[in-house]
């Protein structure tokens, strides 16, 4: 019994070269682009790890780092686990999406990639295609920034529906075309990234719609490209009460009017009707 289990027992130099082969395998080709994904996280232990692993089978080979929001699960231990870079957000706030994700973006360009990749790390359905097709976008199509857009349960983003996409067709109907202007799956080249990160984006649920408000007003070429169905778990925690949304609600629209005051759009409510 011990002979054959000596029999399959793999050597030193063996397990150098599997490991020298896996090296090669994680580098992106050649003449591939440098991508970075960043994924914000706060108690996502449920699927950060298959968003990690998904992610890693892009054909650009991204490396990965998870933007924590001091979750109090094992959201840091799985990522490390799973071969992602753990940051930290420097303040514990919440909501904290938007602080999370400019730590997450600075530690990104400290990698000096070409392209920074945003995905919410709480999407059961993610495949390694959702990352190609957004960089492809970039790569393929010259686009600056491309934003997923997807199909959603009809009960899903009622803040999408009724405040977001309201208010940009009242403050800035250049982007109101937008079907899913709060997506959390944004690529761009690293130098608009740079750009945006001088714009004091907002810490909370107010960053995503800024990041598109602000890439228009910068004169950015954007795209939406269609990943399929989205299903991700935060549905579930609002899907019986939407009014669980209520802050991210307000910080959305707030965002908006303080944008519209700062590029003086805000009397374009007087030419709603009430
Ligand atoms: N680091 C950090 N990440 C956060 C915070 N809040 C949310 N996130 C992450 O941001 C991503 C999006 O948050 P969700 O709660 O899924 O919200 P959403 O899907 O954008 O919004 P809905 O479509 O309305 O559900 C997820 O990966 C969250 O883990 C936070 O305070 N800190
Ligand atoms: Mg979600």
């Amino acid at each position: 019994m011990e002979e054959s289990v000596a029999a399959f027992e793999v050597s030193e130099e063996y397990k150098e070269e599997i490991e020298e082969k896996k090296e090669v395998e994680e580098k992106p080709q050649e003449g591939l682009p440098k991508v970075v994904v960043v994924l914000p996280a706060r108690n996502e232990e449920k699927t950060i790890g298959q968003c990690i692993d998904v992610i890693k089978k892009s054909k650009y080979k991204p490396s990965i780092i998870v933007a924590d929001g001091h979750s109090t699960d094992k959201t840091r231990e799985i990522a490390e686990k799973h071969g992602a870079k753990v940051v930290i957000s420097p303040k514990r706030i919440h909501p904290g999406k938007g602080l999370a994700m400019k730590t997450g973006l600075k530690a990104a360009l400290e990698e000096n990639p070409s392209i920074v990749v945003f995905m919410d790390s709480d999407i059961e359905n993610m495949t390694p295609e959702w990352v190609d097709k957004l960089v492809d976008g970039i790569v393929v199509d010259g686009f600056d920034m491309t934003r997923g857009c997807y199909y959603r349960a009809p009960e899903d983003a009622p803040v999408t529906k009724l405040v977001a996409r309201r208010l940009l067709w009242v403050f800035f109907p250049e982007v109101s075309h937008f079907d899913q202007p709060l997506t959390g799956e944004v690529a761009a080249k690293a130098e608009v990234w740079r750009e945006l990160l001088e714009k004091d984006l907002p810490d909370g649920w107010g960053i995503d719609v800024a990041i598109l408000i602000e890439s228009e007003m910068a004169g950015y070429r954007m795209k939406e490209v269609f990943l399929g169905f989205k299903q991700h778990r935060s549905y579930r925690k609002y899907k019986e009460d939407p009014g669980k949304l209520g802050r991210m609600a307000e910080q959305v629209a707030v965002t908006i009017i303080k944008l519209a005051m700062k590029y003086e759009r805000i009397d374009n409510v007087l030419e709603i009707e009430t």
